[in-house]
């Protein structure tokens, strides 16, 4: 397989997912803390407590990362550590652990690319309403400033928020996601606060960073599909698309929210003077986290939401969490994306892609997962059909590096291309990251 020259292959993690030590060195409480431990959220009860020690294990994850031979490394910081309340001075532990982070990243020749927020809002902000209300928008800015003052020097790639609709629609529209609020579609205030505060973050950060540091946020982007083509489960997928995509894209790339899609949100008085403009500010790539498309269908009477969540149909292969497995989908969003947008698209990296197996290591220690290397092979050959038809895809990163917390299914998941044993946390390269390592050392 043949990629444009300088094409970025990278691994991805987040903090809450693989960091533990959620109580050294001075870091707050995150809502993640907190509702990992509300009985029945998580399965097991599982908590990011301990995860892969990977505050401990750092420098043995990088060496991992080198001889992998990535040369970028999408993390998160984990907002309670450098300010354990949410606002104010920062934590100097905190902030040093990034900083050794960097370095040794650094040192091993891999782009360093942090991730502003990967969900976990601390507690107190949380507490104060979360992204519900416009202060968080604020208090973000103020974090992002303080961590690009840091890390600015090193780091050109800068992604603030992971997936805002996840944020938006599992934390307080479905409530599965912490803090857990179920408004449904009544969830634009957060949407927009989000959204919102990735323009005054990247405001907030540009003095700090380096001239030649791109901005962008990583949306996880995908299809809704309709499970027959009758008219009505064609409406359903399409309205389903519309608040993935064209909710979190337009705003950027149209200079607005898409009017059919607030006809099924309460919009209230959220956006003020001057926001649409911000909104549009430091998209200097698009970031698209992609696993695959939604089923839907129409709603029956009484359903709380104007289209149903269902799972694949028959025939339709699908990963450990039920999601489809279509590689032919990314080349098909990434086209949609094109004509959508045209020439306000920037570039695009695929700043999320993997899928879980279930990875039990055979008795010699080998952990062959054939099913990761196959879904690798077929979702890295769909960005090259996107290439060639005309997409400016400037990079891949796998989600993910390590076996990790998995949110609500806590560590039962695991999507890593290393395995990490639960009781010791030895790691594992399996399978697919011997196969990763071979392609990227045979395309650069
Ligand atoms: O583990 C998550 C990650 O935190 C965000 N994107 C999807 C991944 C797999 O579900």
């Amino acid at each position: 397989m043949k990629f444009p020259p300088g094409f970025v292959w990278g691994v991805a993690t987040s903090a809450y997912q693989i960091e533990g030590a959620t109580e050294e060195d001075g870091r707050g409480v995150s809502m993640w803390d907190t509702f990992s431990r509300i009985p029945g959220r998580v399965e097991r009860g599982e908590t990011g407590e301990v995860a892969c020690e990977h505050y401990h294990r750092y420098r043995e994850d990088v060496a991992l990362m080198a001889d992998l031979g990535v040369t970028s490394y999408r993390f998160s910081v984990a907002w309670p550590r450098v300010q354990p309340d949410g606002r104010g001075g920062p934590n100097p532990k905190g902030l040093d652990f990034y900083s050794r982070l960097v370095d040794t990243l650094l040192e091993h020749g891999i782009d360093p690319c942090p991730t502003l927020y990967h969900w976990d809002l601390p507690q107190p902000l949380s507490d104060a309403g979360g992204w519900l209300v416009r202060d968080t928008a604020h208090r973000f800015a103020e974090y992002a400033a303080v961590v690009a003052q840091r890390l600015g020097d090193r780091a050109s790639t800068w992604i603030t928020h992971n997936e805002p609709s996840v944020s938006a629609f599992y934390g307080y529209g479905l409530g599965r996601y912490a803090p857990g609020e179920m408004r449904m579609l009544d969830v634009f205030p957060v949407v927009h606060h989000l959204l919102l505060s990735h323009g005054l973050a990247v405001r907030a950060m540009r003095p700090h960073l380096r001239g030649d540091a791109i901005t962008g946020i990583a949306h996880n982007l995908s299809f809704g599909r309709p499970v027959s083509p009758a008219p009505a489960d064609s409406d359903a997928a399409e309205l389903l698309t519309a608040l993935q995509v064209h909710l979190f894209c337009d705003p950027a790339f149209l200079g607005g929210y898409p009017s059919a899609v607030l006809e099924h949100m309460p919009v209230g008085n959220a956006v003020r003077d001057g926001d649409l403009a911000l909104l549009t500010e430091g998209h200097d790539f698009l970031g698209v986290n992609y696993y695959g498309p939604q089923y839907v269908t129409a709603a029956l009477p009484g359903d709380p939401l104007p289209f149903r969540l269902v799972d694949p149909p028959e025939g339709v292969r699908r990963n450990e969490l039920g999601i489809a497995i279509e590689p032919a989908g990314l080349a098909e969003l990434l086209g949609y994306l094109r004509t959508r947008y045209r020439s306000a698209l920037p570039p695009i990296i695929i700043t999320e892609n993997g899928t879980a197996c279930p990875d039990v290591p055979a008795p010699d220690g080998r952990v062959e997962d054939h099913d990761r290397v196959s879904y690798m092979d077929r979702h890295l050959r769909a960005v090259r059909v996107a290439i060639a038809e005309g997409s400016d895809v400037r990079g891949y990163y796998v989600w993910s590096l390590l076996d990790n917390f998995e949110w609500t299914f806590g560590y039962s998941k695991r999507f890593g291309l290393v395995h990490v044993d639960r009781a010791t946390r030895e790691r594992i390269p399996k399978a697919s990251y011997h196969w990763y390592r071979d392609l990227i050392a045979a395309t650069r």
